[in-house]
Parts: C-alpha cells; sequence; structure tokens
C-alpha cells in the first residue's frame, strides 16, 4: 500500500501509514535566512533523525515515537532513502504552541530586549546584554506559523490558547526537558541557548512530539567560546551562513550554488554535533540523487 503524502515542511516530508500512524521523514534539505538551499547536505537529514532519536531514548516523557523505522514494511518509498532518516510516529492532536525555553538571552528575545521589551522579554531584569545567562530558563512559547516566522506571545496570550492548567504543565515539562538535556550536553562540552519543543495529545496523554533537541530546533554553542556581550558561532550552520554571505548573496532566491567543499563542511559540523553530543561514532549511508531533495 502506497502511503499517501500529507505535509511537507521546509526541510522534512510526512506521510501517512494508517488512522494512527505517520511516517516522518528527515530530508538532506537545509535552510539559511528561510531558504532552502538547491543542493542537499548528505547524512544532514539522518543525523537529525538519529539526535532525535537519541534525546527520546534519554528523556523520560511520553513522546510520539511508535517505530525507529518500516521494519520492512512496502510504504512505496524508496527504502535505501527512508533507512536512518524516518520514523513511525503515533498520530497527535498538536497543541497549537510551539514550547521555547532559553536558557540565554539571544535571538528573536534579545532582539525584543533590546527594541525596549516584548512578549518573550516581559518577566526579564534591565541590564542583560546579547547572550546573558538567565538567573532561571525562560518560558517563552511562540505561535505556529507554517509559513514566516514564529512569533513570540506573551504569557496571557499563550494561557488564553491553551488554558491555565496545560500552559503551567507544558512550562514546568518544557523547562525540566531543557534541564535534563542541558546537563547532558555540559558534560560533553556543550550549552543548550535555546530549544523548541513541540507536545500533542495521544491517546489523552500529553506527549513530547516533532523533533527534539537537534541542532535545527535547538541553539548549540560550544562552552569554550561562549562569552556574554558577543555573537555566539551556532555549532552547525554557521559556517553555510558565512560562506553565503561572503557571496554577497542578499537572502532572496535562488541561493547561490554551494561548492563541493562548503557541502562536504558543513556535513562534517552536523556529524560531529551528533558524535560529541552522543559519544556514539555516525554511521554514514552512500548518498543518492533524491527527487525531494534536489532542485534544478
Ligand atoms: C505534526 N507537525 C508540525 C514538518 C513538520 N505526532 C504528530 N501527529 C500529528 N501531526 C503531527 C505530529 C507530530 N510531530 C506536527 N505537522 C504534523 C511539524 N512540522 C514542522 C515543519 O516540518
Amino acid at each position: 500500500m502506497p502511503v499517501e503524502h500529507i505535509a511537507s515542511g521546509k526541510v522534512r516530508e510526512i506521510y501517512e501509514i494508517d488512522s494512527e500512524h505517520l511516517l516522518f521523514v528527515a530530508t538532506d534539505r537545509i535552510s539559511a535566512y528561510d531558504v532552502i538551499m538547491s543542493q542537499p547536505i548528505p547524512d544532514k537529514g539522518r543525523v537529525l533523525t538519529q539526535l532525535s532519536a537519541y534525546f527520546f531514548d534519554l528523556l523520560d516523557v511520553p513522546n510520539h515515537v511508535a517505530a525507529r523505522s518500516l521494519g520492512g514494511v512496502d510504504v512505496g518509498l524508496d527504502p535505501e532513502w527512508l533507512a536512518g532518516r524516518s520514523m513511525v510516529v503515533r498520530k497527535a492532536e498538536m497543541l497549537p504552541i510551539e514550547c521555547v525555553v532559553r536558557g540565554y538571552l539571544y535571538g528573536s528575545s534579545w532582539r525584543e530586549y533590546v527594541a525596549g521589551g516584548g512578549p518573550s522579554t516581559e518577566h526579564l531584569p534591565a541590564g542583560l546584554v546579547r547572550g546573558s545567562k538567565l538567573e532561571q530558563p525562560l518560558f517563552t512559547p511562540a505561535t505556529k506559523a507554517e509559513s514566516g516566522h514564529d512569533e513570540n506571545l506573551t504569557e496571557a496570550e499563550a494561557r488564553a490558547l491553551v488554558g491555565d492548567d496545560l500552559y503551567e504543565t507544558l512550562r514546568s515539562l518544557s523547562i525540566s526537558i531543557y534541564d535534563r538535556a542541558g546537563a547532558h550536553v555540559e558534560e560533553r562540552g556543550l550549552i543548550i541557548a535555546d530549544t523548541k519543543l513541540e507536545f500533542g495529545v495521544v491517546d489523552g496523554v500529553l506527549t513530547l512530539c516533532d523533533e527534539v533537541l537537534t541542532p535545527d530546533s535547538s541553539r548549540y554553542w560550544p562552552a569554550e567560546s561562549y562569552s556574554a556581550g558577543s555573537v555566539m558561532p551556532s555549532y552547525d550552520k554557521q559556517y553555510l551562513r558565512d560562506w553565503l554571505d561572503s557571496t554577497g548573496w542578499d537572502h532572496t532566491p535562488p541561493p547561490p550554488r554551494l561548492t563541493d567543499e562548503v557541502i562536504a563542511n558543513t556535513r562534517s559540523r552536523y556529524i560531529e554535533a551528533y558524535e560529541v553530543i552522543t559519544g556514539r561514532r555516525f554511521e554514514s549511508r552512500p548518498s543518492q540523487n533524491h527527487p525531494l531533495e534536489t532542485i534544478a
């Protein structure tokens, strides 16, 4: 039975397996400045899928993973391509907020803060600088925007969307996940500046969904180069962004074609992130030219 394709994200594809299950596939597509590059980063989807699986296992929280692979069931997709990059997940009723936890003031929160305050910074003291470590990890939920940017919500807006009880449950669960993952990567010399989590409800149980604690959903910094007040290089994509900037590209499509060297170096950074975080060796697979990953 060929599966039905139900959704396409910037870098992921979702198929419906049956009334209770979806197939999540992480492609090797990469976006920078919100534009998808015309060439894939080989193995990137596998790295992110394996990292996500690693954290689902580490965290003591109900999650949507039903199976790591299809176990040979033919769904009409190339099994060589799917290997290592797909997960069978339980269908969930997704909650309408993205659960963001920040241990450091950076990104959109920093921009709000310097602009004189915004929804995600309403509870912060004055006098912080870019990258300041926050006294307590801060729960800063955002809207889910299918296209364009997620927008930070005030606490009152987020409470109105999910109700007070669920808001409080999500806040404490999200912060405990951030703390647990942060303690784990700290031993490996990394800092999680912030992370974005998505929850849903499966059979009445609050369930951690989507991908978790990947470099695409989280800002990882090398602890040794952390300093408050500076621009922090992100572990994986900064190299690509810097190279793109060196070409003078104005961030509107089409993006420049990536050189073989840029592709190889970007790939190495993803694999290094996986190996540092998990302490495991990444097992590469021969890359293919997949139609979902290459744009003209
Ligand atoms: C679901 N999204 C948003 C593509 C993915 N367990 C689930 N059950 C039902 N639906 C979803 C999940 C999950 N997880 C979540 N779409 C469907 C995530 N998108 C973001 C963009 O890329």
